[in-house]
């Protein structure tokens, strides 16, 4: 198959609101320093439901979406030398080209190398290498996991451990990653007390990284009382749901109350604006360090008293939990597969590709954290 078009099955986004179709594309050869690969499963993560419905300012359609996938490499463009045919990769919508000034600071993960395209829903040449109803289709996130066939750039996939079953560690494609590098990667988390606002895939995952991390107390919070018994699974020492608080009583001054003043580390799992906020008051006067890993509906806005802010709380935020792909990703793989970090215990629900319409309303049930597809 290398060098030919390869003729395959891919869910397709032709419009904002509507749910992906099945639909024949053709998958261009990948061209210099560009990776074909056989995706074998994917996950669906809530920015791809996010982006099919319109709210992406960045959404372009017709489009093939996914960006947690687990697949093996078909073919290799010139000048590639990272992965090679029959490797098992990792599509990396956050890239690491090692070059550019975020690549080579130390400081950020937010590799530039590719983003402007990849933000266009093109290659970097500026073109698409999908095909369908003999229209060209745009790539999505550098990744386009929802095809049995993708390109990315060879800067945007890395090899893994082929030990790791590709049905679960696709998942750390975007989500588990995210939320382990939030917490695992700030510095002083070892006896310190964590507010985990949310407990979905992200939230459990920042729950399980700052357990392993050894933080004190881990308080879980989330509206659904049935995620309770997940929080505990994942690594939180107490829960709450801030609906059972007594009339008027905000969250973030209980959790100030009951932790002598604040917690000394927050996170947003939600997306929503005022749990961002909520997180950021609930954060320690002085020390405070408050994480924003959701990611919130065009148009909305983050608030607070800067008085918040002047009194020493840190509000940040973080992509793809701070990790450097290429060079940080086998590692976790290797961490799961040593038993450091919890994968499989994410997949609640598996859909053959067939299904994967019904993928996007399982995400929407509070008994999902993750559904993973089989290509
Ligand atoms: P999810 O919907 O599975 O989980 C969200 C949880 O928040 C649910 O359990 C829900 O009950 C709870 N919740 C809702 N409202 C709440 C409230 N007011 N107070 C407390 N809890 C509340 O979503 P997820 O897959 O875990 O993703 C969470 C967010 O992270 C999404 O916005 C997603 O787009 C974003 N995300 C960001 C990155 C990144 O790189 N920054 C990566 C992946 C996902
Ligand atoms: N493209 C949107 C924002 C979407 C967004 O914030 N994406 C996160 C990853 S979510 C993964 O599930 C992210 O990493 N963004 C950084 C980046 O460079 O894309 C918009 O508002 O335009
Ligand atoms: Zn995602």
């Amino acid at each position: 198959t290398a060098g030919k078009v390869i003729t395959c099955t891919a869910a397709v986004a032709w419009e904002p609101g509507k749910p992906v179709t099945l639909e024949t594309v053709e998958v261009a050869p990948p061209k210099a320093h560009e990776v074909r690969i056989k995706i074998l499963y994917t996950g669906i993560c809530h920015t791809d439901a996010y982006t099919l419905s319109g709210q992406d300012a960045e959404g372009l359609f017709p489009c093939i979406l996914g960006h947690e996938g687990g697949g093996i490499v078909e073919s290799i463009g010139e000048g590639v030398t990272d992965v090679k045919v029959g490797d098992h990769v990792i599509p990396l919508y956050t890239a690491e080209c090692k070059e550019c000034v975020y690549c080579k600071s130390g400081k950020s993960n937010l590799c530039i190398k590719v983003r402007a395209t990849q933000g266009k829903g093109v290659m970097p040449d500026g073109t698409s290498r999908f095909k369908s109803k003999g229209q060209d289709i745009y790539h999505f996130m550098g990744c386009s996991t929802f095809s049995q066939y993708t390109v990315v750039a060879d800067v945007s996939v890395v090899a893994v451990n082929p030990k790791a079953p590709l049905e679960k560690v696709c998942l750390l494609g975007c989500g588990i990653t995210t939320a382990w590098g939030a917490v695992t990667k700030l510095p002083g988390v070892e006896g310190s007390t964590v507010g985990v606002f949310g407990c979905g895939c992200i939230g459990l995952g920042v729950l399980n990284g700052a357990k392993f991390k050894k933080a004190a107390r881990i308080i879980a919070i989330d509206t659904n009382p049935n995620k309770k018994a997940w929080a505990e699974k994942f690594g939180a020492t107490e829960f709450i749901n801030p609906t059972e608080l007594p009339q008027g009583k905000k969250i973030q001054d209980h959790l100030v109350e009951i932790t002598d003043g604040g917690l000394d580390f927050t996170f947003d799992c939600t997306g929503n604006v005022h749990v961002m906020r909520s997180a950021l008051e609930a954060s320690h006067r002085g020390w405070g360090v408050s994480t924003v890993i959701g990611v919130a509906a065009a148009g909305q806005e983050i608030s607070t008293r800067p008085f918040q802010l002047v009194t020493g709380r840190t509000w940040r935020g973080t992509a793809f939990g701070g990790i450097k792909g290429r060079t940080e990703l086998p590692g976790l793989v290797d961490e799961y597969l040593a038993g450091k970090m919890k994968v499989d215990e994410y997949v609640t629900h598996s859909r053959d590709l067939k299904e994967i319409a019904e993928g996007f309303d399982d995400m929407h049930h509070g008994d999902c954290i993750r559904c993973v597809v089989d290509m």
